[in-house]
């Protein structure tokens, strides 16, 4: 019975998606074509969609009661099963729209959720999604019951008082369960990341809105085959690749997961320490699809959750991407980075010249020597060979004169 209760493949076929343009959010048919896109990745179709101008959402029904009706009317017109809603609706106004319009209600987070519960393969990633699912779920219990009553998965469980006691309390120890077992994963990583800064080689983290390309580009320049597609939320897992410099400098490359607007918080909470993995990174390639018309909106979304996840004031590289889909030329700018470059990460265009700023990047993070080693200090040579960046290399009367450029790091044990 438990395992039910977490079960959340959606069995609606058509839905009508509902947005509400508020003066704070007004962008809302913008919304509604990624939400069409969330959709499509989950599986289901889209087949009208609804929008509500209000001065804010309806804090008891989402939409105000005169749109409600019209939604049912296009509900009994196109026979649609579900309503997906663009924001995240609180217990209430999911139970009301439930029992105003009878048919299955799904909030942005509840599909971004199944999406990322259908995408998860490792077992940190499929943890994660559990997590977020149940505390997303334990707040909601009533509407879920509402959910089964309708035909979703978890009607065979039967409505009833006492069953759903039991069930919180279930989930409740689920998630504490789940706690435990992330606790025991996010150690692990933290030895492993230690391990990795023994090894100085520095860390590039690729960011970007989903479906951006950043797989595509840690593909193309290490071959990693990670899954490339044109679904939303492909990579789940951050995979970290080996990659050599033009100057022969190691170079580690993580790929890590999309940000989307209105990421759900408790998905936030649960991937923490994954989406994390750019705060240990020594310089963010920021990944940017710039065919896409909603570029600068993705841009700052893609900061304010670097911002909200502790991420701030590390090297950025912009990386303007897709440029082969472009029909006309666009301006391409982003004041956050502190370089930009058009690229293209599919047709292997500007990757080469990526190279190149990312060792000049480095360099500027790095501190210039200038001096004379003994020449049993080879070794610390050979380190800075390994990583930093060897300019001169002179055999001199007393020793070996070099010139370079270390990381900070490594100063004060590569210093003769
Ligand atoms: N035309 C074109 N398509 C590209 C380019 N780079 C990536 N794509 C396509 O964009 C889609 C998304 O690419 P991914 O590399 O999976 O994107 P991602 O940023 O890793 O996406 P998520 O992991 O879902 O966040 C795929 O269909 C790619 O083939 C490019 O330079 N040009
Ligand atoms: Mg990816």
């Amino acid at each position: 019975m438990a395992e039910l209760l977490y079960e959340t493949k959606q069995k609606a076929e058509h839905v009508i998606l509902a947005g509400v343009c508020t003066s704070e959010q007004d962008d809302t048919e913008a919304s509604l074509d990624e939400l069409e896109d969330l959709a499509k990745t989950a599986g289901v179709i889209c087949v009208g969609r609804m929008i509500q101008n209000r001065e804010s959402i309806h804090p008891g029904t989402y939409l105000g009661k005169g749109k409600i009706e019209e939604l049912q009317d296009l509900l009994d017109q196109t026979q649609a099963d579900a309503v997906i809603c663009d924001d995240e609706l609180s217990p209430a106004q999911l139970k009301n729209m439930e029992e105003a319009l009878n048919v299955k209600i799904i909030d942005r987070t509840l599909l971004i959720l199944d999406i990322f519960a259908s995408h998860a393969s490792t077992s940190e990633g499929k943890l994660q999604v559990e997590l977020a699912q149940l505390k997303y779920r334990s707040s909601r219990l009533i509407g879920l019951r509402n959910l089964s009553r309708l035909g979703g998965v978890i009607g065979t469980r039967g409505p009833g008082e006492k069953k759903l006691e039991t069930d919180r309390r279930l989930i409740r120890d689920r998630i504490s369960q789940l706690n435990k077992e992330l606790n025991e994963v996010k150690r692990q990583r933290q030895v492993t990341r230690k391990q990795r800064s023994k090894n100085p080689a520095p860390v590039a983290a690729i960011v970007g809105y989903t479906n951006a390309g950043k797989s595509t580009l840690l593909n193309h320049l290490t071959k990693a085959c990670v899954l490339e597609e044109d679904k939303l939320f492909a990579t789940l897992d951050p995979t970290t690749r080996n990659l050599s410099l033009p100057s022969g400098q190691e170079l580690l490359l993580t790929d890590t997961v999309g940000f989307i607007r209105k990421l759900p918080h408790h998905l936030i909470d649960a991937f923490r320490s994954t989406l994390e993995e750019a705060k240990y990174a020594d310089l963010l390639l920021h990944v940017v699809d710039c065919s896409n018309p909603q570029m600068d909106v993705q841009m700052h979304v893609v900061y304010e959750t670097l911002k909200q996840l502790g991420i701030q004031n590390k090297p950025v590289i912009t990386l303007f991407n897709k440029q082969d889909k472009l029909l006309e030329p666009v301006i391409l700018r982003d004041f956050n980075a502190d370089k930009t470059l058009s690229i293209s990460a599919k047709q292997d265009e500007g990757l080469n010249e990526l190279l190149h700023t990312i060792e000049e990047l480095l360099k500027e993070q790095k501190i210039y020597i200038r001096c004379t080693y003994p020449y049993a200090s080879a070794g610390k040579i050979q380190l800075i060979r390994k990583n930093g960046q060897l300019i001169k290399e002179e055999y001199v009367a007393d020793g070996i004169l070099v010139e370079a450029y270390v990381p900070q790091e490594l100063y004060h044990t590569v210093m003769p």
